[in-house]
């Protein structure tokens, strides 16, 4: 019987478009719900009733319900290339992924935000301010592990690329731009000719 997938998504979500470009490139066919968040409708009480983490992107798999992108893209990519089943080979790939929501993400897509939809704000100067040193220190983490590597995990295209793809490219909204970090663009090139491969918007 075919997979019932349904994603409640963004199209101005780096997190919701990680799972686009997973769900794209496994071939899953999926419903997609889109949610406007600029309206606030990630935060209604009946969006609240489904999905208590109130945010995009959240899965609904059959009868299984999911949040948090990362999270869906292991569930996804679960028996496929793009999640090797190897243990050690998959600790590092959760390695990545965790590196990115406490650090690459938490600097890039809130800076993104702020600086993008809520630049009048009193509390956006501050925000930019606490992130200032994060985004770039970020940046050269990966920078200087893509100066050796192809890939983030092993000699293959991961969940890890996919995961760290949703943000990175989109460095310079948040006021970092790529001019300085030459493996991460040649990276960004690499994942857009991977099988499957779809742009952000
Ligand atoms: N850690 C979460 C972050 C999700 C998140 O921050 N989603 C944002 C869009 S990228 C959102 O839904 N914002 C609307 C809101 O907070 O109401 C994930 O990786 O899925």
């Amino acid at each position: 019987m075919a997979r019932d997938l349904t994603l409640f998504d963004s199209a101005i979500s780096g997190n919701s478009y990680k799972c686009r470009l997973l769900l794209a490139q496994l071939g899953l066919p999926y419903k997609k719900v889109p949610v406007d968040i600029l309206k606030g409708e990630s935060r209604t009480p009946e969006f609240k009733a489904m999905n208590p983490f109130y945010r995009v992107p959240f899965l609904i798999d059959g009868d299984f319900k999911l949040g948090e992108s990362n999270a869906i893209l292991i569930w996804l990519a679960r028996g496929s290339t793009l999640y090797p089943d190897d243990p050690k080979t998959q600790a590092r790939i959760q390695e990545w992924m965790f590196f990115e929501q406490n650090q690459l993400e938490a600097s890039v897509a809130v800076v993104r935000y702020v600086r993008t939809w809520a630049a009048n704000d009193p509390t956006t100067p501050a925000i930019i301010e606490a992130q200032a040193r994060r985004g770039p220190r970020s940046l050269q983490v990966l920078e200087d592990h893509l100066k050796s590597h192809d890939w983030l995990v092993g000699n293959a295209y991961s969940i890890a690329d996919i995961c760290l793809f949703g943000y990175t490219p989109l460095a310079p909204d948040a006021g970092w731009p790529l001019d300085p970090y030459p493996a991460i663009r040649a990276w960004i090139e690499r994942v857009k000719h991977t099988p499957g491969f779809v742009p952000m918007q």
